[in-house]
């Protein structure tokens, strides 16, 4: 079969709804755009451990600290998922690591922000997370089968993050004076680089209309950042935190919350590694790897004693 039947043979499969497999045909820009966003994902999980971890020793009673630090546990088994799809397209785990290491991959900017307070932690949950679900919700349907299959089994996990989330912050609304102040001053800094995740504007996404057709992705950015402002915005009211946007309304005609402008400079600042975090962000994941480097040598070790022994007993 020739390049343009393939190609055709396979878009036919993708416009029929059926997923595309491992050992399937893909065209190699398919492969490539899946390998940059399903490491680029995996990447954000086990750097958006960060943030968080660095709250589990502070956490405020034994419940919190329990559940923040299952979260963080399942944020490392998301990475893992993601990864394990990620290889099933030809390429090493090695090899992604060391992309992230040297900083030639990205992940997503969200995570170069310091989490100043305990209030963080709650934001985090219900802003990061929530924007998180917003996506990958979508991705559950996405058409490269070992992606959509770690997705489904991710969002499950997901919505428990987000609730717990939201649970700190109803607490510490419904507390002190200067707890409500912690919440308030926590959504100030985190609303907009939650909204910043999901990428440039549609006429500034550079991927999106290939990847729409492909089925990879099945909603654009700005459709997935307004279907989260207009679930975000009420969840806000009911804490009674004010969403620190002057240009906030609510549009009777179109039924969607109006937003003011993002400020793209500081995205992209952050995308290219200035963020107040970047550096730190990446010296951390290379230190935990190289701290971690024993581990993977006595896992290596114990495998091949295990395969040398079933040499022996079966001749
Ligand atoms: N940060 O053409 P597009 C989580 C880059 S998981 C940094 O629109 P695309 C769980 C983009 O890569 C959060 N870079 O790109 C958790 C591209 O650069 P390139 C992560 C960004 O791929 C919660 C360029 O800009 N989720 O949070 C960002 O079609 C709490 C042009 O952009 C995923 O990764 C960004 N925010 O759409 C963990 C979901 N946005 O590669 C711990 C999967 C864009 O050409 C605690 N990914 N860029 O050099 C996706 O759905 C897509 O990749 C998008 C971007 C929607 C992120």
């Amino acid at each position: 079969m020739n390049q343009q039947d393939l190609e055709s043979r396979f878009q036919d499969k993708i416009d029929r709804e059926v997923k595309i497999e491992a050992k399937d045909w893909m065209p190699d820009a398919y492969r490539k755009t899946l390998i940059r966003q399903i490491s680029q994902h995996a990447h954000s999980e086990v750097v958006g451990m960060l943030p968080e971890g660095n709250w589990i020793t502070r956490a405020p009673s034994l419940r919190r600290k329990a559940a923040l630090l299952a979260k963080v546990q399942d944020e490392g088994g998301h990475g893992l998922y993601l990864y394990a799809a990620a290889e099933t397209m030809g390429v090493s785990r090695d090899q992604l690591l060391d992309e992230l290491h040297t900083g030639k991959a990205k992940y997503s900017s969200i995570f170069n922000y310091p989490a100043l307070s305990w209030a963080d932690m709650g934001a985090i949950g219900w802003l990061v997370d929530g924007a998180a679900i917003m996506n990958q919700v979508m991705l559950q349907r996405t058409s490269y089968g070992p992606y959509s299959r770690a997705m489904i089994r991710i969002c499950k996990e997901e919505s428990f993050h987000q609730r717990q989330g939201y649970e700190i912050l109803l607490t510490l609304v419904r507390g002190s004076a200067e707890q409500k102040a912690m919440a308030q001053d926590s959504l100030n800094r985190w609303w907009w680089p939650s909204l910043m995740m999901f990428g440039p504007s549609d006429a500034e996404s550079t991927h999106s209309a290939q990847s729409m057709a492909w089925k990879i992705k099945r909603k654009s950015n700005d459709v997935l950042r307004q279907a989260f402002v207009d679930a975000t915005v009420p969840q806000a009211q009911y804490l009674g935190l004010t969403i620190p946007d002057p240009d906030l309304k609510w549009n009777e005609e179109t039924g969607h919350w109006e937003f003011g402008p993002i400020d793209w400079d500081e995205f992209w600042n952050v995308v290219k590694g200035n963020g107040i975090c970047n550096r730190q962000r990446l010296r951390d994941r290379v230190n935990a790897h190289e701290e971690g480097a024993w581990v993977r040598d006595a896992a290596l070790a114990y495998a091949e004693k295990k395969q040398a022994r079933k040499a022996v007993v079966t001749p």
